[in-house]
């Protein structure tokens, strides 16, 4: 009965029916949807990632994204944006504002937008150097347009300390302060994580790392995410397989409905 046409395939029929009145009440799952950075200077602003070395299209993500959120009853749904003061430690045009440890590979005069340099601190810093982008309350920083938002999902902000940069939606990169992200998963009781958007190999990379760090079932949905530069973009995929995190693409989502 699971495999009728015989193409060694679970048939998919089968695989709902086992899925809604066996496994799903069994495992009872409750899903979280993030959203990560799906926002203007990612998309056609400063930080515009079409213009960086793997070529893709921000805007692509959110005709996927909004299939997602209007055919999949996720528990909960959560946006993240990037939102940065204008003294921020990440912006190519603020590296004079800062010392930089005597190792650095880069020099303050020499330092040109996605270099790597070293802050003094103590402790030293590695920092990667962008245009600067999404700042607090700009265009930049908003949701792309045609992002749909729904009703009681939650906003969570990162990157506002001006010394520190935030990747992950969990932590700054130092992980000094954590976002709300962590505490309101853990009030809804949630146990997997869907994340996509931008940009694939910087932020939902370190999300859905500390994701599975904290133990979370962590799935990436990849055609709802787009990214920086291939290479990274490759090691981040190798990362999610190594820690069990599971990579799909949005219409095997679909399905599960
Ligand atoms: C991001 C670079 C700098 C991101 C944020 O959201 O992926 N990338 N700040
Ligand atoms: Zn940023």
């Amino acid at each position: 009965v699971f495999d009728t046409d015989g193409d060694g395939y679970i048939d998919r029929e089968e695989f709902a029916f086992c899925w809604h009145h066996w496994i799903k009440v069994i495992v009872r799952p409750v899903s979280a949807f993030l959203i990560v950075d799906v926002q203007n200077d990612f998309i056609s602003g400063t930080l515009n990632i079409s213009k960086c070395n793997a070529q893709q299209d921000g805007s692509e993500v959110v005709e996927p994204i909004n299939r997602l959120l209007e055919s999949v009853p996720f528990d909960c749904v959560f946006y993240s944006l990037d939102w940065h003061p204008p003294d921020h430690v990440s912006f190519i045009d603020n590296v004079h504002m800062r010392e930089l440890h005597p190792s650095s590979p880069v020099s303050a005069d020499k330092a040109a937008a996605y270099d790597t340099v070293i802050f003094a601190g103590p402790p030293p810093m590695k920092q990667r150097l962008w245009p600067r982008h999404c700042v607090q309350d700009t265009w930049g920083a908003e949701l792309h347009k045609d992002l749909k938002i729904v009703e009681g999902a939650v906003k969570v902000y990162k990157g506002t300390n001006p010394d520190v940069d935030s990747y992950s939606v969990f932590w700054d990169n130092k992980k000094l302060t954590d976002t709300s992200l962590s505490t309101q998963l853990r009030m809804r009781g949630a146990t997997d994580i869907y994340i996509c958007g931008l940009a694939y190999d910087v932020c939902v990379g370190a999300t859905i790392a500390d994701a599975l760090a904290i133990g979370y079932r962590a799935v990436l949905v990849e055609d709802a995410s787009r990214g920086v530069d291939l290479a990274d973009i490759l090691r981040t995929q190798h990362a999610i397989r190594d820690h069990h995190g599971v990579i799909v693409n949005s219409d095997e989502v679909l399905a599960m409905v």
